[in-house]
């Protein structure tokens, strides 16, 4: 489903919020075969009878040639390092405290608000979009709007991968409506709490961020750097080889709620193959019903979930000769920050684009799911 062009409604700022503490690979990689270790010599009567399979170890050197990975920043270090815990200590915060996940959006939502030149008085409404919220109710985003003073109202959303790309649509919709004049877009991406780092397959994926937007009508807009929203598309296409089984009905079911299943899991090669060609005819459609050939577009912020997967879409977009600085990357630094990928590299690498410059921002990932902004630099 895409809409069409319309020059009405504008991104007018972004925001990016990046912890302070980071995990290298290596640091990573030690911990995990430190617990594989002690895994083994704890099991190893059931390993050595067959009733148990041994953890393999991991490796630096396959997270970074596999994913591109080479660190990540984490809201909470203490205990993903400790083989003794593998998970994040996030201690829990009373009711009459602000959420963690209020903290981190409100970190990003203040400096979007201020790249936007707006106040909390300019917004009508705020969209918290990511791939968890850490509760159902109250919304995480009507926290954000009470802390900021914002009337109006607010609702979360959740659409992993695309969670971002989504609400700018919304967004984008609703400025066009005219049901908002400007709407604030927030995607906390606290994904540490959703690893499992006792997974070699996938302990390295995942890092935390928060990202956030204004989306405003055009005539408002007074913003030193802003972008004509030209179109917009979404996708999805359900699978289950990007999956989490967390919910509320496991206290009903009596599973397990710290099962690996409840944690991400994927069948990572087999996403890569269905993935990447989808993206490639959702990019390509996008961008023609819009009047535009792959040559015109000066900047592709990509989603950020593997470097291979935008090397692929690169290649067979732009041709394997075609600049680095076209299609930025930043997996190097964030790893996969769920939704937000596309968003960070947008934040870091847009101020350089004159006036007239089309670019296209694309998320891609689980549900499946894709969804694209083509934008132009006003
Ligand atoms: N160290 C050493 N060896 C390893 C390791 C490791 N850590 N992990 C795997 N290996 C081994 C495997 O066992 C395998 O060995 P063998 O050949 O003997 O069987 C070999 O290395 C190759 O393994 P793979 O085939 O799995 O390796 P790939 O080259 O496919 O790379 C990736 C694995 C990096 C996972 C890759 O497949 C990939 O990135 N695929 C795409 C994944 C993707 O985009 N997923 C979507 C992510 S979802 C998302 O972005 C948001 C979701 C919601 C947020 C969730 C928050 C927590």
């Amino acid at each position: 489903m895409s809409s069409a062009a319309s020059s009405k409604v504008v991104i007018s700022g972004t925001g990016l919020w990046t912890p302070e503490h980071s995990i290298t690979n290596e640091e990573l990689v030690t911990a995990y075969n430190g617990w594989a270790e002690k895994y083994n010599q704890d099991h190893f009567k059931q390993i050595e009878d067959g009733s148990l399979k041994a953890k393999p170890f991991s490796t630096a050197e396959f997270i970074e040639n596999a994913s591109g990975i080479k660190q990540r920043y984490v809201y909470v270090k203490d205990g993903i390092l400790d083989i003794n815990r593998m998970r994040p200590n996030i201690p829990e915060r009373p009711d009459d405290a602000l959420s963690d996940q209020a903290e981190i959006a409100l970190h990003a939502a203040r400096k979007a608000i201020a790249a936007a030149c707006k106040t909390a008085s300019d917004i009508d409404a705020v969209i918290v979009s990511c791939a968890y919220t850490q509760r159902a109710y109250p919304a995480i985003a009507i926290e954000v709007q009470d802390a900021l003073g914002i009337e109006g109202f607010g609702f979360d959303m959740l659409a992993a991968c695309s969670a971002a790309t989504f609400a700018l649509h919304r967004g984008f919709e609703m400025v066009a409506a005219g049901t908002a004049r400007c709407v604030l877009l927030i995607n906390p991406e606290l994904t540490s709490p959703q690893v499992n780092y006792c997974d070699r397959d996938s302990h390295f994926i995942f890092g935390d961020v928060a990202t956030a937007a204004i989306v405003e009508r055009r005539d408002t807009c007074t913003a030193p750097h802003s972008y004509d929203i030209l179109g917009v598309k979404a996708q999805t296409r359900f699978s289950s080889n990007v999956r989490s089984n967390f919910g509320y009905v496991t206290y009903a079911n009596d599973a397990d709620p710290f099962g690996a299943d409840k944690l991400f899991h994927q069948n990572g090669r087999r996403v890569f193959k269905d993935v990447c060609p989808l993206a490639e005819n959702h990019i390509l459609s996008h961008i023609e019903s819009l009047g535009f050939t792959t040559a015109d577009i000066k900047r592709w912020w990509l989603h950020q979930a593997n470097i291979n997967m935008n090397m692929w879409i690169r290649n067979r977009l732009l041709g394997e000769e075609a600049s680095l600085e076209k299609v930025p990357i930043v997996l190097d630094r964030y790893a996969n920050t769920a939704s937000a990928g596309s968003l960070i590299a947008f934040h870091l690498y847009h101020e350089d684009l004159v006036s007239g410059d089309p670019g296209l921002i694309c998320s891609f990932g689980a549900g499946y799911s894709i969804g694209s902004l083509v934008i132009r630099k006003r």
